[in-house]
């Protein structure tokens, strides 16, 4: 199986280099909205799309991800919302199991129910311990869970979640405030949680200024995801972008 874009991960990981990935929704998007967000993404040398969302309304899935790889050569994540969301022409998926829940569907349920299909896609397979911290309101993400968030102030049960995943087996580890989210995660939990794990720890949800972005870098995320606040003001690519890669050293 191959291991390029994780191995991407890694090696940045051990160079302390920060990574910025946009989220696109593919329901939000079209042909041109996407070229206008690439432009942008590539003049800010993104390093990753992530793809999905916790609804896949629409049927721009296939064609979202085969737009961005005719466009340029940032890899394609998938972070599914479901397992219908496979497309095989990304570079990678999330396998996300979310181990902050108590939901056995989304914990292995699913993941039986769809594991041939997703095997024969070809693509690259990343296992991720996906752990939903309260962001201070209920998300997408909370609801369709049907899983109580881990308490954003309980960083020690964070810390111990990401332990046993990463324990588990799971090459990356996933905390996520949800889209959105009114209180995204704090840079003491982040702090916790990296301290404790050696596998790529990626952060998302409700990071809406740069400033915010570099803090948790350095409080030690590997990689920054942002999807709300670029739908509202694209140009905010470039300047999240800035800030993560101005990290290198984590404090
Ligand atoms: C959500 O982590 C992502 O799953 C990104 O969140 O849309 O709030 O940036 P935002």
């Amino acid at each position: 199986m191959l291991n390029r874009i994780y191995n991407s991960l890694t090696d940045k990981k051990q160079l302390a280099k920060k990574s910025f990935a946009v989220l696109v929704d593919p329901d939000k998007v079209n042909d041109q909205k996407m070229a206008q967000l690439i432009d942008l993404a590539v003049a800010a040398r993104v390093d990753y799309f992530l793809v999905g969302g916790s609804l896949v309304i629409s049927n721009y899935l296939d064609e979202c991800v085969q737009f961005i790889k005719r466009s340029c050569n940032i890899p394609v994540i998938l972070f599914p919302g479901s397992p219908t969301q496979v497309s095989k022409y990304a570079d990678a998926l999330l396998y996300l199991s979310l181990i902050s829940g108590r939901n056995a569907e989304l914990l292995i349920g699913q993941h039986v129910v769809s594991a041939p299909y997703v095997k024969q896609s070809g693509l690259e397979i990343m296992s991720t311990g996906y752990m939903v911290i309260d962001g201070g309101a209920p998300t997408t993400v909370s609801y369709i869970s049907n899983a109580t968030p881990l308490p954003a102030d309980k960083n020690e049960i964070a810390m111990c979640t990401a332990m046993a995943g990463e324990m588990l087996g799971m090459k990356l580890i996933y905390m996520d405030a949800g889209s959105g989210a009114k209180r995204p995660i704090t840079e003491s939990m982040i702090d916790k949680v990296s301290q404790c794990i050696s596998v790529p720890l990626i952060i998302g949800g409700g990071i809406t200024d740069p400033e915010k972005a570099y803090l948790n870098c350095k409080a030690g995320a590997d990689v920054i995801v942002v999807g709300n606040a670029i739908e509202k003001d694209e140009n905010l690519i470039r300047e999240m972008a800035e800030a993560v890669h101005s990290v290198t050293v984590r404090v």
